[in-house]
């Protein structure tokens, strides 16, 4: 038994419904626009088909929508290698139907979340391409991080660090007269050249953009690789260092907070409520919440939940973990289960080790899908019960699994490459969504149209079309479970409560008498003592709450 007091949780700085901002407790969908829906048939998700699938997603019940990079990019790295960011790419669609798309979204309720991408851009973006065709030292150059390479004709890269994507951080350039030049930085892919964050232009720069976005009515500002801004002017090696969390030269270094700060005060001078959201990827939690601070950002991803287990006690140590952590700063919890960098879920919690880490996603381990499903639909409820804001990834309301048998000739992700083609990188949860018909591509393109991803005729069972309606399908799991959630005033406070369970149960009160119990064990459970059974992710057996399945219960 765990007893009520190893687990309870209660913070006082906890907000009353009634003062609650729409961000402290959304339910955020995130959209993957290549994947989405293609509105001119050509293969790949775009704006119009985006538009055309709104009144869908009001209807499952989410408050948000964060679009994942939809700017003039040469892809490669599917739009995080942005080229200019105050446009749209073609493939996707223009301007205008970005500002008409956010319009309709807020017309239907929802609000809208962009990506910005202010670690590097692209190198086709027009201040690269001018730092190329400037001379070493020159104010061009100094928007980015070039430096000579070491050895005696400069032939070896300035320093050790690897990019994150595999492979040396540093690509040597051609100089105008024909010889080999300097070497520049990517912590990423080549084709994404580092900006130098100690340049006051490149904060200017990504304030004005800031700016663009907000005018045109966004409600936030998701940032990507928040932590890795600011770099050691020293580019020190890191070889010598002797704890690689100790003065990290580029990861999480004190000076990323002012960017924060003064991004913090820019959004607080919009009307409106406009956020900061954070991917900040940090082992170390406490330097996590620092971004969190009342004057920096409103939220980040909560990628420990992710990584977590499906065991009693991790799943109950993470949520305590989390929720200790965010009391001080008095931000808002996350919850993510999925996004396009990891795993699908479903893949992951079929798996024997059903653990998660980024640097190694064990594509090709087997897992039992039906009973990943099983478990997906159990940790829809437990994460939906949890203070704070909930992120669904597109496809994940389907019970969509890890596509790990895509043709490798159509790989597009450059950590296959980059990797030496061991890793098959991220393709596998950007696989384009299923909306209805009985074959790919599934009413994402017209019949016949082949997908820039293809679908496995495995997801016929899995589209819109086929589970709408159904009670005991995953879509309308989500679906109730969403509408619940936003009516239940209990669940938008801050306080969470564990109740004695047995070992393996996790069991928690919000509010008054709403609890949350779910079924980790390997046995059926009898469910604690309650008036009303509201919904339950598997039919009960004999009254009680099946293996790996979960109940909302009114106690
Ligand atoms: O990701 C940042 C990041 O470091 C990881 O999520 C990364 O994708 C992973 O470690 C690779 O194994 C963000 C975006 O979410 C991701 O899609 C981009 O590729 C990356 O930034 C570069 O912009």
């Amino acid at each position: 038994m765990t007893t009520l007091d190893s687990h309870s949780v209660e913070s006082s700085t906890g907000t009353s419904p009634s003062k609650s901002r729409w961000w402290q407790g959304a339910a955020i969908y995130q959209v993957y626009v290549r994947s989405f829906a293609d509105g001119n048939g050509d293969g790949t998700g775009d704006l119009t088909g985006a538009r055309k699938k709104l009144r869908y997603l009001a209807d499952l019940g989410i408050e948000a929508i964060w679009f994942n990079p939809w700017y003039p990019s040469p892809m490669a790295d599917a739009g995080y290698d942005i080229a200019d960011y105050r446009d749209i790419d073609p493939v996707f669609g223009t301007l205008a139907q970005a500002e008409a798309l956010i319009g309709e979204a807020h017309e239907l309720g929802i609000k809208v979340i962009v990506d910005v991408v202010p670690n590097h851009c692209s190198d086709a973006h027009p201040w690269f391409q001018a730092a190329l065709a400037a001379r070493p030292g020159s104010p061009q150059r100094d928007l980015f991080w070039f430096r000579p390479g070491r050895g005696e004709n400069g032939e070896l890269p300035p320093n050790d660090w690897n990019s994150i994507f595999g492979g040396p951080a540093w690509t040597r350039i051609t100089e105008r007269d024909g010889t080999p030049g300097e070497w520049y930085l990517h912590l990423f892919a080549p084709e994404q050249p580092d900006f130098n964050w100690d340049n006051p232009r490149v904060r200017e720069e990504f304030e004005d953009i800031l700016r663009f976005w907000l005018d045109r009515g966004v409600d936030g500002i998701r940032i990507d690789s928040a932590a890795l801004l600011v770099k050691d002017s020293s580019l020190t090696d890191l070889g010598g260092q002797p704890d690689a969390l100790a003065r990290h030269p580029f990861v999480d270094l004190d000076g990323v907070h002012e960017i924060y700060r003064a991004w913090r005060r820019l959004t607080d001078s919009y009307a409106g409520d406009r956020i900061l959201i954070g991917e900040v990827w940090l082992p170390d939690r406490e330097r996590f919440t620092r971004y969190l601070r009342p004057d920096e950002l409103h939220t980040a991803f909560n990628f420990d939940f992710l990584g977590c287990p499906w065991q009693a006690d991790r799943v109950r140590s993470v949520i305590d973990a989390t929720l200790a952590d965010h009391a001080p700063v008095g931000a808002p919890p996350t919850w993510v289960l999925s996004n396009h960098d990891v795993v699908r879920h479903v893949t992951r919690y079929g798996r024997i080790d059903t653990s998660f880490s980024m640097n190694d996603r064990r594509l090709g381990e087997p897992s039992d899908l039906t009973l990943g499903t099983r478990r997906a639909r159990a940790v829809v409820l437990v994460t939906m019960a949890l203070p704070g804001a909930v992120y669904i990834y597109q496809g994940e309301e389907l019970g969509l699994w890890e596509v790990e048998d895509l043709p490798a000739e159509l790989l597009q992700d450059p950590i296959w490459v980059r990797s030496g083609y061991t890793d098959r990188g991220r393709d596998g949860c950007r696989v384009p969504i299923p909306w209805d018909g009985d074959e790919p591509p599934f009413g994402f393109s017209p019949p016949g149209v082949a997908t820039w991803l293809p679908q496995p005729h495995s997801w016929k069972g899995l589209s819109v079309d086929s589970q709408a309606g159904d009670p005991g399908s995953m879509l309308e799991l989500y679906r109730k479970a969403l509408h619940i959630r936003s009516r239940e005033t209990s669940l938008r406070t801050r306080e969470l409560r564990w109740l004695p369970s047995a070992e393996d149960v996790v069991t928690f009160k919000r509010g008054n008498d709403f609890v949350c119990v779910a079924n980790l064990s390997s046995n059926p459970v009898e469910l604690p003592p309650h008036r009303e059974l509201i919904v339950s992710s598997l039919p009960l057996e004999n009254g009680r709450l099946p293996v790996d399945a979960s109940a909302w219960l009114r106690s």
